[in-house]
C-alpha cells in the first residue's frame, strides 16, 4: 500500500471571490482567516458576533500536488477523506468525484482514472452549513431544538451554539486526507473479540480481506505484550473472512483508573503476498471483561458497570468538544485533560452526543489512563428527521463506521443512542411521525445494529432513560438520570439527597472561569457579571443571575471580582460534592455520578471543572477528594451527624474515624473515635453521639466539626462541617503560614493554620501548575503538605516571590446581609428563574 499525504499547505477562498489565500489542512475557514488576520479572534470580547458571516458563505479549498509516481503502478488509487465538514463537492483535475453530507463519516473515491502523472489539481467546495439547514428547514419545519434546523446536518451540533458554546459553524477539511494506492488485496475490516477464562484470554481476530487479484496471500498477526515479548501467528488467506485465535496465558488485565493497572497489548496485522507486504493495521487493546448489570432489586434495577467481574462506582464527568475549532487541539492539551481526569480519581467520562466521535488520540489516552467511555451517538436535544429514509441511511453508515473504529477499545464502556431527546419528546407531542420514528430508531434499529456490529458492549437508548420508551425517563428506579432541578430549577443542593438515582449522568452548577482565562477575553473594565462581555460569555439563560442566587445562599456578595470568581467556583464545587458524596454513600443502590461538565470549548462561564485554557477550577480539586478511592464524608440529618466512609477499592478497608467539635481557634468541646471496617465496593457509617448540648452552649455560629480518617497511624483525609452558612460567621484570622521547599522536580509547600481556615487557595503567580490539593480547609493548628511540579528553571527564591495564599476570611464583602438577601430574591424571582422552576417541578 502506498500513501501520499495531502495535508499541510493548501489554498482557499470565499467561493465566487477572486483571490486564493494560504490555508492549513486539517483546519477550517475560521482558523485560516484568523491566521491571515482577516477576522478577529472570536473568543475575545464579543468578536463572535462579527464572524457570523463565515457560516453563511461557501468556501473552496484547493491543492496542486505532484503525484507520487509509484501510485501509477498501483491497481487502485483512492482519494481518502477522513473528515469533511460538511456539505462538500469534491473535484479532481476538473472531474467531479462526488458529494458529502456527514462530517462523522470518511469517504473515498477510486481516482485511478482521474489522476495523472505530474501536477494534479484537487478542489473541495464546502457549502454554507447555515444555508443548508435553513433550506431544509424551509422544506419541512422540524421543531426547533438548540438551533433551528441543525438536526438536518450531520455535523457537531454545538457548532451552531449551545448553552456553554458559541455559534461558530465551521467549514473545511477536519480529518486526514491522502491518496492510497492498493495492489492485489487489502484488509478492509477487523473485529477483535476476547474470551476470558480462569487463566487465559483468547483474543479472537476476524479480518476481512478484500482481494481482486490472485496471489499467495497470508495474514501475519503479532501480539506485543506489555512486557515487550511478541507472539506471531500466520494464516493463509483462502477466503474473505480470516479468523484467528491468539491465546494469552497469564494475562495482565486492564482496569479502570483506581482499581488497578492499565497494561496495553498491541496487535499488528500484516497482509502479504509471498514476501510482499500489501497492507497492515495496528490496534491497542486492553484485556478486560465489561458488562452493565441491570439486575432487579428492591428499588428497581441496578445500573452498575462491572469490569473483570468487579462492580464499579462510575466517577467522572461529561465531555464536550475541547475546542470550538476541533483541529486546533494539540496532543499535549488533550493529554492534560485526560490526565486531569485520572488525577481527580475519575474512572469514566461521557462523550456527549452534541459533540463528535472523538479522535484516535483521545481513545488512546483514555485506554492509557484507565478512563472508561460512555459514548453517546451524535444526537442531542432535537427532533431528528428519522422518518426520512435518506437520513437513516446516512446515520446508519456513520454509526457502523464509528462502531467498527472504536469497538476494540479497552476504554469503551457503552453505546448510548442520544442526549436527552427522549426527555424532550413530550414537548413535540404533536409531531407523531417524528416520535414514532424516534422509538423505531433508538429502541429497535440502533440496538439491533449495535448488537450486530459490537455484541461486546451494552447499548442504552438515551441519556437519561429507563430503557422503556417514555416510561419514567428520568426516574430513580431504573436507568440513568439528569438532575437539573439544581441550577436550572433553582432547587437547593440538598435536593440531591432526596434523589436515590441508580446512576446520575448529569448534574452541576456554573461558575466563572479562572482569572487568567478571563483575562484572555475581557478587559479589566469589563469585570462584572452585568457587563456585556460577561453576559456574552454566558450562554445559560439567566446564568449570571443564577450564579449569584446560589452564591448568596452561603456567602456575602464580594466586593472584588477576583473573589466573585473564587466564590462562584466554591459554590460549584460544593454543589457537586453534595451529590457525589450522597450517591457514593448509597452504593450499591447508586452506581455512578458523572457531573456536567469536565471541559470547555471556549473561555466562558459554565459548568466545567477545567476551563478552556486547561486551568483547574475549585471543582476539579474537590473532585480529587470526593472521588478518592476511600473517601470520608459528613452528613447532618435532622440534627444527627453521621460520618461515612465510601470504599471503592477492591480490598476491604479497616481504619479509624474520629471527630472533634471545636471552636474556630481549636478549643475542643467534644471528641471521639471509632474503628471502622468498610467492605470492598461498599460504604459504612458511624452515627456520632449527640452533640446538640455542646453546640447550643457555644452557639452554632462558633463551632466546627472536624472529622478525620486514619489508617495505620496515617491520616488519609479530614473534613470540616459548619452548622450555619458561612455568611453568618465571624471567622478569625487563621494566621496562615507557608514554607516552600524543593524536592527534586517538585515544590512542596507546608501550610499551617493557627485557627480555622476555610477554602485555602495557594497559587504561584505567572506559573500554570496543578497542585496536589487546593481550596482545602485547615482546622486550627493543622498542617498540610501540598506539592506541585517545579516550574522550569525556577529557583526557590522565585517560588517564594510568586507565592500567593488566601482563604475565605480574606474576602471583603459588599453591602450588608439584608441587601445581599434582596439580591438573592431578586435573582430567584426573575421571569426566567420562575419559568425554569415551574418546569423542573414537573420533571421526574
Ligand atoms: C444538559 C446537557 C447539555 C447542556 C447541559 C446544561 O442538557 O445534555 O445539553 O449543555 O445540560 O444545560
Amino acid at each position: 500500500m502506498i500513501i501520499q499525504p495531502l495535508t499541510g499547505k493548501w489554498q482557499f477562498r470565499q467561493f465566487d471571490t477572486k483571490d486564493f489565500f494560504p490555508a492549513t489542512v486539517p483546519g477550517c475557514a475560521h482558523t485560516d482567516l484568523m491566521v491571515l488576520g482577516k477576522i478577529p479572534d472570536p473568543f475575545i470580547g464579543k468578536n463572535e458576533l462579527e464572524v457570523q458571516w463565515i457560516g453563511d458563505q461557501d468556501w473552496e479549498y484547493v491543492k496542486d500536488f505532484d503525484l507520487d509516481e509509484q501510485l501509477m503502478h498501483s491497481d487502485r488509487v483512492f482519494l481518502v477523506c477522513k473528515g469533511l465538514d460538511t456539505i462538500a463537492e469534491i473535484n479532481l483535475n476538473g472531474q467531479n468525484l462526488g458529494k458529502t453530507d456527514n462530517m462523522f463519516r470518511s469517504y473515498q473515491w477510486d481516482v485511478k482514472p482521474v489522476i495523472k502523472s505530474g501536477r494534479n489539481h484537487l478542489s473541495l467546495l464546502f457549502h454554507s452549513p447555515v444555508k443548508y439547514i435553513q433550506a431544509k428547514q424551509q422544506q419541512r419545519q422540524l421543531p426547533v431544538g438548540t438551533f433551528s434546523g441543525a438536526a438536518y446536518i450531520r455535523k457537531v451540533q454545538s457548532h451552531f451554539g449551545w448553552d456553554w458554546g458559541p455559534t461558530l459553524p465551521s467549514s473545511g477539511i477536519w480529518g486526514d486526507i491522502y491518496l492510497e494506492g492498493q495492489s492485489k488485496a487489502v484488509i478492509s475490516d477487523v473485529h477483535l473479540g476476547q474470551i476470558h477464562t480462569k487463566n487465559n484470554v483468547l483474543v479472537k481476530i476476524e479480518a476481512t480481506v478484500d482481494q481482486w487479484q490472485k496471489g499467495r496471500f497470508t495474514l501475519s498477526v503479532s501480539l506485543h505484550h506489555p512486557d515487550g515479548h511478541v507472539m506471531h501467528i500466520n494464516s493463509a488467506v483462502d477466503k474473505a473472512l480470516v479468523t484467528l485465535d491468539v491465546r494469552v496465558d497469564a494475562p495482565q488485565l486492564w482496569w479502570p483508573n483506581g482499581l488497578g493497572e492499565q497494561p496495553l497489548y498491541k496487535i499488528v496485522l500484516e497482509l502479504f503476498d509471498g514476501i510482499e507486504k500489501l497492507d497492515s493495521r495496528t490496534y491497542q487493546i486492553g484485556l478486560r471483561e465489561l458488562e452493565l448489570r441491570q439486575d432487579p432489586d428492591e428499588w428497581g434495577k441496578t445500573f452498575t458497570f462491572a469490569v473483570n467481574g468487579v462492580p464499579i462506582f462510575a466517577k467522572g464527568a461529561d465531555w464536550i468538544p475541547a475546542d470550538s475549532f476541533i483541529t486546533r487541539l494539540t496532543h499535549a492539551q488533550l493529554e492534560h485533560l485526560i490526565r486531569s481526569c485520572a488525577q481527580a480519581n475519575m474512572n469514566m467520562i461521557r462523550v456527549w452526543g452534541g459533540g463528535f466521535y472523538e479522535s484516535e488520540d483521545f481513545y488512546d489516552l483514555c485506554d492509557q489512563y484507565g478512563i472508561l467511555i460512555w459514548q453517546d451517538c451524535g444526537f442531542a436535544c432535537a427532533a431528528y428527521p428519522l422518518d426520512m429514509p435518506e437520513f437513516i441511511e446516512n446515520v446508519k453508515a456513520e454509526l457502523i463506521e464509528n462502531i467498527h473504529r472504536l469497538r476494540h477499545r479497552a476504554s469503551l464502556a457503552i453505546w448510548c443512542g442520544n442526549n436527552e431527546i427522549e426527555m424532550m419528546l413530550p414537548m413535540w407531542k404533536k409531531e407523531k411521525s417524528l416520535t414514532a420514528a424516534y422509538e423505531e430508531f433508538f429502541h429497535h434499529t440502533l440496538p439491533q445494529l449495535v448488537n450486530a456490529e459490537d455484541p461486546d458492549h451494552p447499548y442504552w437508548p438515551s441519556s437519561p432513560s429507563s430503557n422503556s420508551f417514555m416510561v419514567h425517563t428520568n426516574g430513580d428506579a431504573i436507568g440513568d438520570t439528569h438532575l437539573w432541578h439544581v441550577w436550572h430549577g433553582l432547587r437547593p443542593f440538598s435536593y440531591f439527597q432526596e434523589r436515590y438515582t441508580r446512576f446520575c449522568s448529569e448534574f452541576g452548577l456554573e461558575s466563572l472561569p479562572t482569572l487568567p482565562t478571563i483575562a484572555s477575553f475581557a478587559k479589566e473594565s469589563d469585570y462584572s457579571l452585568k457587563s456585556d462581555v460577561f453576559l456574552h460569555h454566558q450562554r445559560s439563560v439567566g446564568g449570571n443571575d443564577k450564579m449569584l442566587y446560589y452564591l448568596t445562599t452561603r456567602f456575602r456578595i464580594p466586593a472584588n471580582f477576583s473573589d466573585m470568581v473564587y466564590l462562584t467556583q466554591i459554590m460549584q464545587a460544593e454543589c457537586v460534592r453534595t451529590g457525589v458524596e450522597h450517591w457514593r454513600r448509597n452504593r450499591p443502590r447508586c452506581s455512578g455520578a458523572l457531573y456536567w461538565q469536565l471541559n470547555d470549548c471556549w473561555p466562558v462561564s459554565s459548568w466545567a471543572s477545567i476551563d478552556y485554557c486547561g486551568r483547574w477550577k475549585v471543582l476539579q480539586y474537590a473532585a480529587r477528594r470526593f472521588n478518592a478511592s476511600v473517601a470520608l464524608s459528613i452528613e447532618e440529618k435532622s440534627g444527627q451527624i453521621v460520618l461515612h466512609v465510601a470504599n471503592d477499592s477492591r480490598d476491604d478497608f479497616s481504619g479509624e474515624v474520629s471527630y472533634s467539635l471545636q471552636t474556630f481557634d481549636g478549643g475542643i468541646l467534644k471528641s471521639g473515635n471509632q474503628s471502622i471496617t468498610v467492605p470492598q465496593n461498599l460504604s459504612a457509617s458511624w452515627a456520632l453521639p449527640a452533640l446538640t448540648r455542646e453546640i447550643q452552649r457555644t452557639g452554632k455560629k462558633n463551632v466546627v466539626l472536624v472529622a478525620e480518617l486514619h489508617q495505620n497511624q496515617t491520616r488519609l483525609e479530614n473534613q470540616v462541617h459548619l452548622f450555619v452558612p458561612e455568611k453568618y460567621l465571624k471567622l478569625p484570622s487563621p494566621d496562615l503560614t507557608v514554607e516552600p521547599r524543593l524536592e527534586k522536580d517538585a515544590v512542596v509547600f507546608k501550610v499551617t493554620a493557627k485557627k480555622l481556615a476555610l477554602f485555602v487557595e495557594i497559587g504561584l503567580a505567572e506559573a500554570d501548575v496543578v497542585f496536589s490539593d487546593n481550596f482545602f480547609d485547615l482546622p486550627a493548628g493543622d498542617t498540610k503538605e501540598i506539592r506541585c511540579p517545579k516550574p522550569d528553571g525556577w529557583a526557590l527564591s522565585q517560588i517564594e516571590k510568586a507565592l500567593q495564599m488566601h482563604s475565605l476570611v480574606d474576602v471583603v464583602p459588599t453591602g450588608d446581609l439584608f441587601t445581599n438577601l434582596l439580591e438573592h430574591y431578586r435573582t430567584g424571582l426573575t421571569q426566567v428563574s420562575l419559568k425554569t422552576r415551574i418546569l423542573f417541578a414537573f420533571l421526574e
